[in-house]
């Protein structure tokens, strides 16, 4: 039997509800007492230029203010109160008297003033898609009933680049995609109807995302193909009213295996001129175009290594070719070996990002930006930032986050990464003993590069939630607004999300603010704690436990369990050496055990199961503790669900009850699988005695 919470809409047959697809953009009605305090708000929108991007802003004011306030609000200019859109040097025009702020790109204002003895509500940007950020921004304020009767508020973007990634494959299916099939792609080809991609940059104009790569990063080559480029010239029309450049996940052997070259070897003229080419293509149909992600000698990708060549000279030279056009080129970092030797005990997979790119540091050209996970393994539910973040200087640099939760619970369980990714945000890499946080280096301000920023995986898909479970929204929302303003802490970012998406009953908001807040740690504690990774099935589903799946293969995710202890010795003194790739000042916290943090101990040490934590605490006695505390607290986020019938509508609140109870369920699988098999593998029993026993589901 299908349970009808897991069921994802397949892109036939009825679609579904508008406001499910409408995410935080719901703009429900408010009651006559709410809307009050904006009735002094002008009922006229008046755009000061025209613009694709600008009529997308009027319109979306006009909709949001209508449907949140029941107003009749007309689009027009003349005299009287208005709000006015525009960039700056026309808003200077029509208001001579004003002192703009100074604006950065896709930056905003807002204002009330008034001039003329008009009563005028602004909304400038240093460009369009600054205006549309504005409006956004205002329209959020008023579905969380904040105060702007005298706003005078200036924002600016922290990064230049901020991005989402979708790992879409032509035929429609979504590689680690958990929310149904591609919005953009079905049988080989670009979906007729591109309502969805619409509705999708509409959503990440809203948090301010400007890019979008839409196909996977293990890329098909056929994209480059004479017939699919107007196709996805459909993508860019679609995006192009919100302010969002589509971009393409290059594979690098393109021009072999299209069969035009009988090489992709990049510092052949004959491959340079073949991407000159195709560039000039793309851009005669898609003006607007973003550039390229490349994911190259990884995984089976094919890359520069084939012909004994850099990364950099393969992001050279298809930067070169996307510079007149202004695109760039986002090169990950993910690059590694998977058939390492796992009996060596040197080997480590969490060194490769920063052996393969700090070598090549102030090598790559101005519109290169090295894209570089959070972490050095792969989206594991703790790992300390990669210490590549503080080993490129004179390189563009961004974080890639993954906002589909992979390793986290697929959707099918909560997992609130705002946390997370805060966490790696402000870490501070201490670069000569100064404050260095992983933040400012994305965005290039400690080295002063041109540009940087942050790009998000995010696969949503045709189902009718985007990720398949309208709470794993707030991850996407999350992801946009970190990329907006690092600085916002997620209790502010879970409560702007929760208001927008369920409303302002604060019984309701407070509820599933403290369920999300909490459900990054819940995760962390029945399935990997201390660092050893999420002990899932590694070549599998990446879903269920198998902590065995880890080891005695070349994937390089080992936690190195045996009888006597567990860990990876990542050590200077003893181990790896990976501890060596970051700053003596954090080299100092990570390498003596005596100042290593508990959450990350067995991601840099091998340590015997008896160990004592700074908790006071035994290894294998938090090992168990935490399973048990983490299946309990998994229970109890159901539990707090099952407080708001009524408070929530009730199609919401049972898809997400039934989400919450198979969660439970499945944490005490984890529980039981871990504990077991730490218990079998140590001979250690648990001192509550629990462990080894038969459970009570
Ligand atoms: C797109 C992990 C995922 C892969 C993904 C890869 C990557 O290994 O399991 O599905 O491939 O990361 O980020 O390139």
């Amino acid at each position: 039997m299908v349970n009808a919470a897991f069921a994802v809409w397949n892109g036939t047959g009825a679609p579904p509800a508008a406001s499910e697809t409408e995410a935080w953009l719901r703009y429900a009605p408010r009651d006559a007492e709410s809307a009050k305090p904006y009735a002094q708000l002008p009922s006229r929108v008046e755009v000061l230029h025209e613009s694709l991007v600008l009529d997308s802003a009027q319109k979306e004011l006009i909709a949001g203010m209508s449907r949140m306030l029941g107003r009749s609000v007309q689009a027009g200019s003349g005299g009287g109160n208005a709000f006015l859109l525009g960039s700056a040097p026309e808003a200077r025009k029509r208001v001579p008297e004003l002192k703009l702020p100074a604006l950065k790109p896709d930056g905003y204002w807002l204002k009330v003033t008034r001039s003329r003895g008009q009563r005028l509500f602004l909304i400038i940007g240093s460009n369009d898609r600054g205006v549309l950020y504005g409006v956004f921004a205002l329209l959020s304020k008023i579905a969380r009933e904040q105060d702007i009767s005298n706003i005078d508020e200036a924002e600016q973007p922290f990064a230049r680049l901020r991005w989402v990634n979708q790992w879409d494959n032509l035929d429609g299916h979504i590689e680690r995609g958990y929310g149904g099939p591609s919005i953009f792609f079905a049988d080989g080809k670009v979906r007729y109807d591109l309502t969805r991609a619409g509705q999708y940059a509409r959503l990440l104009a809203s948090i301010g995302i400007n890019g979008c790569t839409i196909n996977n990063v293990n890329a098909d080559p056929r994209v480059f193909r004479p017939d699919f480029i107007p196709q996805i010239k459909g993508i860019a029309d679609a995006f192009r009213p919100w302010g969002v450049q589509v971009a393409l996940a290059a594979d690098l052997s393109a021009p072999k295996v299209l069969g035009d070259l009988d090489t992709f070897d990049p510092v052949d003229p004959k491959v340079a001129a073949w991407w000159k080419n195709k560039i000039d293509e793309i851009y005669r149909a898609i003006p607007d175009f973003g550039g390229f992600t490349i994911k190259a000698d990884s995984e089976g990708q094919p890359g520069p290594s084939t012909y004994g060549r850099t990364h950099a000279d393969a992001a050279n030279m298809i930067a070169r070719a996307l510079k007149p056009h202004g695109g760039v080129v986002f090169y990950r970092a993910f690059v590694y070996n998977h058939h390492l030797d796992w009996r060596n005990l040197k080997n480590d997979r969490a060194k490769a990002a920063y052996d393969n790119f700090h070598p090549l540091d102030g090598e790559f050209d101005d519109n290169v930006i090295i894209q570089i996970k959070n972490g050095p393994i792969d989206f594991q539910v703790r790992e300390p930032v990669s210490p590549l973040f503080a080993g490129l200087r004179r390189t563009n640099e961004a974080i890639e986050l993954q906002i589909t939760q992979e390793y986290t619970g697929q959707q099918r369980q909560l997992c609130f990464l705002v946390p997370m990714w805060k966490e790696a945000l402000d870490f501070d890499m201490r670069i000569n003993d100064k404050h260095t946080p992983v933040k400012a280096l994305v965005a290039g301000r400690v080295f002063h590069r041109p540009t940087g920023g942050f790009a998000g995986v995010a696969n949503v898909g045709m189902d009718a939630s985007w990720l398949g479970n309208s709470l794993a929204m707030a991850n996407l929302y999350g992801f946009g607004r970190l990329a907006w303003d690092p600085d916002l802490g997620p209790e502010k970012i879970i409560e702007e999300w929760t208001r927008l998406t369920f409303g302002n009953d604060p019984e309701v908001v407070r509820t599933i603010d403290r369920m999300q807040l909490s459900s990054w740690h819940i995760y962390e504690n029945y399935t990997g704690p201390l660092g050893a990774g999420t002990l899932t099935n590694v070549t599998g589903n990446h879903y269920d436990p198998a902590p065995e799946s880890s080891e005695r293969n070349g994937w390089g995710q080992w936690h190195r369990a045996d009888r006597e202890g567990i860990g990876m010795d990542r050590t200077l003194a003893t181990g790896t050496g990976f501890i060596g790739q970051y700053p003596p000042a954090v080299q100092k916290i990570y390498e003596p055990l005596a100042s290593c943090p508990d959450r990350l101990l067995l991601f840099f040490h091998h340590v015997p199961y008896t160990h004592v934590l700074h908790s006071g605490k035994t290894v294998i006695q938090h090992i168990y503790d935490s399973h048990y505390d983490g299946a309990e607290e998994a229970a109890g986020l159901g539990e707090q669900w099952k407080t708001l019938p009524g408070r929530v509508d009730e199609a919401r609140y049972e898809e997400i009850l039934a989400l919450l109870e198979y969660q439970a369920r499945e944490a005490i699988v984890w529980r039981d699988t871990i504990c077991n098999w730490i218990y079998q593998l140590s001979g250690i029993a648990d001192q509550k005695g629990r462990v080894g026993r038969r459970s009570q589901p």
